[in-house]
C-alpha cells in the first residue's frame, strides 16, 4: 500500500477538482473527471483504497447484496474479468476487487493516502474552495466532492469507564489491519445490528465464552450465501448489461422482485408459501415478499410473525428466544443477512445478556456491569454502529458562502437538493448524500448514477463558459419536502434506526435516504432536460 507523501499540487496547488475520499464512490469519480479532462485529486484519510471495505475488516464482515450486482458496470471489460468466489462478497474480496479497479485505471497516482480533510471554505469571491488537510496541506479547487460515504465514521457510546478496561477493545467499523486472534478469550460484544450479526457466528467459534449485549433484538433472514457457481456467473455475464438494467429498474437499484400482490389478500396458505420460497432465497430479497410490507403495519406484522416463528424453531431455549425475537416492524431497520445468527446462541459459550431492561451502566477493567450484574471478559468488541450519512461531513469544517458552516445549516437535520448539493455551498457536491436513495439502495448503482450525473454536470457547465452550480433555498426545500413525504408514507419511520439518526444521542431526528431508485433517477435526469432546474448557474 502507498504511504504518505507531501505532494508537489499541494500548498498552493490549483485543481479542477478535489474529492474527498477513495472508496466506490471517490475511485470511480476520479477516473470520470480525468476522463472529461479535469485535474482532480482524492484526498483519502485510510493508507489504501476502499472506503467503508478499507475499514470494516471485522471477522465475517460481508456484502448484503450479492456480488454480481454489488459491482462496477461502467467498465464491460472490467466486470467480464471480474471472477467473484461467492454469492454474497466477503470484505477481503471487496477490497481486492477495488485494488483491482485502482490498478487497472491508474487511480494511485492522484490520490493523496494517509490524507485527513480538515476544512473546506469557499471564497466567494474566486468562486473557488480550499481544502486543508489535517497536516496543513492546502489545495484550491473549483470543485469539491465529499465522497465520504454513508457509513464511515464510528458510533463510539460514552461508557462510563471504556477508558479503564484493561484488555482490548475494538469496533468493527474501524477493525486492525492485522488478524485478530480470540483463541482461549472471553470476548464481550455490545450491540447486535448488521456487524454484529455477521461477527458473532465466527467470533463463537473461536472464543472460549461469548457474551452478547443486545439492547434491541434485529429482524435477521438467512443470506443462503455460498460458492457462486462458474456457470450461473459465466450465464449472468452473457446478459450482464440488461441484467444491470432489470436491476436498476427496481425500488432498491438491485433484484429485490417485488410481489405487487397485498400479504392481506393472500390466503395464509400462500403467505407462508411466499414466505418460505423468500427465507429459502435468502437475504434482503425478505423484503420484496409483499408489495405492501413496507407500508402497512399489519401486512408487515404477518411477515414479522414468520420469522418470529422461525427463530423460535431455531433457538433451542425459550428464553434466549424470546430475547432475541423482535417487537418491531420488518425492514423498519435494515433487515440483517446471516450466517447461523440464530443457532449460534445454541452454543454452549455464548450467553446473551438483555441490556434493554438493565442498560450498561459502566466498563469495569475486566468486564462491564450493567444495573443488574457484573460480567467478566478479556477482549471487548464494540459492533455500535456509525453517526450515519451526516456524521463524516460534519466533522469536516465546510464553510460555505458568506462563511456559514454545513454545521448551522444543517443543526435540525441534513437539507439537501436531490441529496447532491445543499444550498449556500457552490460548487460542492455530495455523493449519495442525504436525500438520495443511498443506504436503501445497491450503494454501488447509486455511485454510479451520481459520479455520472456529475461528471455531465461539470462537462456541461465548462461547455457553456459557466463557472458556478448551486442549488436554490425554494429547489431544496421542496426536495426536503418530497423526501420526508414518501418516508412518511411507509413504515421506515416507526423505528429508532441509523436511517433516523436515532442512534446517535442528540442527533436530529430526520429521515436521511430517499426510498426509491428509479423515480429519483427520473427525477435527476428532469432537472438537466429542463436546464438544470432548480440550480442557480453562474
Ligand atoms: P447498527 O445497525 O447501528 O447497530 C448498532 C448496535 O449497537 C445496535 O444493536 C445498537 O442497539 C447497539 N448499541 C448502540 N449503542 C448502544 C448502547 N449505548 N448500549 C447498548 N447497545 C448499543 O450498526 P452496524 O454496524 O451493525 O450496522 C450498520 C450498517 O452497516 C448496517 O445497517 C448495514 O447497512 C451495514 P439499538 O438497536 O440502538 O438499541
Amino acid at each position: 500500500m502507498p504511504t504518505a507523501k507531501r505532494d508537489s499540487v499541494a500548498s498552493g496547488g490549483r485543481l479542477d477538482a478535489v474529492v474527498v475520499g477513495a472508496g466506490f464512490a471517490g475511485m470511480y469519480l476520479l477516473h470520470r473527471l480525468r476522463r472529461a479532462g479535469l485535474s482532480a485529486r482524492v484526498l483519502e484519510q485510510g493508507s489504501g483504497v476502499g472506503g467503508t471495505w478499507f475499514w470494516n475488516r471485522y471477522p465475517g464482515a460481508r456484502c448484503d447484496v450479492e456480488s454480481m450486482e454489488y459491482s462496477f458496470k461502467f467498465d464491460e471489460a472490467l466486470q467480464q474479468e471480474w471472477v467473484w468466489s461467492e454469492r454474497y462478497s466477503e470484505q477481503p474480496e471487496i477490497l481486492r476487487y477495488l485494488n483491482h479497479v485502482a490498478d487497472r485505471f491508474d487511480l494511485r497516482r492522484d490520490i493523496s493516502f494517509e490524507t485527513r480533510v480538515a476544512k473546506a471554505h469557499f471564497d466567494d469571491a474566486k468562486s473557488r474552495w480550499t481544502v486543508t488537510t489535517e497536516r496543513g496541506d492546502a489545495y484550491s479547487a473549483q470543485y469539491v466532492v465529499m465522497a465520504t460515504g454513508c457509513l464511515s465514521s464510528t458510533n463510539t457510546p460514552k461508557f462510563p469507564g471504556l477508558d479503564s478496561f484493561a484488555g482490548r477493545v475494538f469496533h468493527t467499523g474501524k477493525w486492525p489491519h492485522e488478524p485478530v486472534d480470540f483463541t482461549g478469550r472471553r470476548v464481550g460484544i455490545i450491540g447486535t445490528g448488521s456487524s454484529a450479526i455477521q461477527t458473532i457466528p465466527i467470533v463463537a467459534e473461536q472464543a472460549r465464552h461469548l457474551t452478547v449485549f443486545q439492547r434491541t433484538p434485529n429482524f435477521s433472514v438467512p443470506a443462503q450465501n455460498g460458492p457462486l457457481d462458474p456457470k450461473v456467473q459465466a450465464r449472468i455475464k452473457a446478459r450482464y448489461g440488461e441484467l444491470r438494467r432489470l436491476g436498476s429498474q427496481m425500488p432498491f437499484g438491485f433484484d429485490v422482485q417485488f410481489n405487487e400482490k397485498s400479504a392481506l389478500d393472500a390466503t395464509p396458505a400462500e403467505r407462508r408459501a411466499e414466505f418460505e420460497q423468500r427465507w429459502a432465497h435468502g437475504g434482503l430479497p425478505f423484503l420484496g415478499c409483499y408489495s405492501d410490507l413496507l407500508y402497512d403495519k399489519a401486512a408487515n406484522e404477518l411477515a414479522a410473525d414468520f420469522i418470529r416463528e422461525k427463530i423460535r424453531e431455531i433457538v433451542k431455549d425459550p428464553k434466549v428466544a424470546a430475547l432475541l425475537t423482535p417487537d418491531s416492524v420488518v425492514g423498519c431497520k435494515r433487515l440483517c443477512s446471516d450466517t447461523g445468527y440464530f443457532e449460534t446462541f445454541n452454543r454452549s459459550n455464548v450467553t446473551l445478556v438483555d441490556v434493554r431492561s438493565a442498560p450498561i451502566a459502566e466498563i469495569l477493567p475486566r468486564g462491564l456491569r450493567t444495573e443488574r450484574q457484573s460480567y467478566e471478559f478479556d477482549d471487548l468488541i464494540l459492533a455500535t454502529g456509525f453517526d450515519a450519512m451526516t456524521g463524516t461531513l460534519l466533522r469536516i469544517d465546510i464553510r460555505g458562502v458568506g462563511g456559514a458552516t454545513l454545521g448551522e445549516r444543517w443543526a435540525e437535520g441534513p437539507k439537501t437538493y436531490l441529496g447532491l448539493t445543499t444550498a449556500g455551498f457552490p460548487n460542492l457536491f455530495m455523493m449519495t448524500g442525504p436525500g438520495s436513495p443511498s443506504v436503501l439502495s445497491n450503494m454501488v448503482v447509486s455511485i454510479e448514477q451520481h459520479v455520472e450525473w456529475i461528471a455531465e454536470c461539470v462537462a456541461n457547465l465548462r461547455a457553456r463558459g459557466l463557472e458556478r452550480i448551486e442549488a436554490t433555498p425554494e429547489a431544496q426545500a421542496a426536495w426536503v419536502e418530497h423526501v420526508n413525504e414518501v418516508a412518511d408514507s411507509t413504515l421506515y419511520p416507526r423505528c429508532n434506526s441509523w436511517y433516523l439518526g436515532s442512534n446517535v444521542p442528540g442527533k436530529p431526528r430526520v429521515f436521511m435516504p430517499y426510498l426509491g431508485f428509479p423515480a429519483y433517477v427520473e427525477k435527476c435526469k428532469q432537472v438537466v432536460a429542463d436546464g438544470y432546474q432548480g440550480f442557480r448557474l453562474a
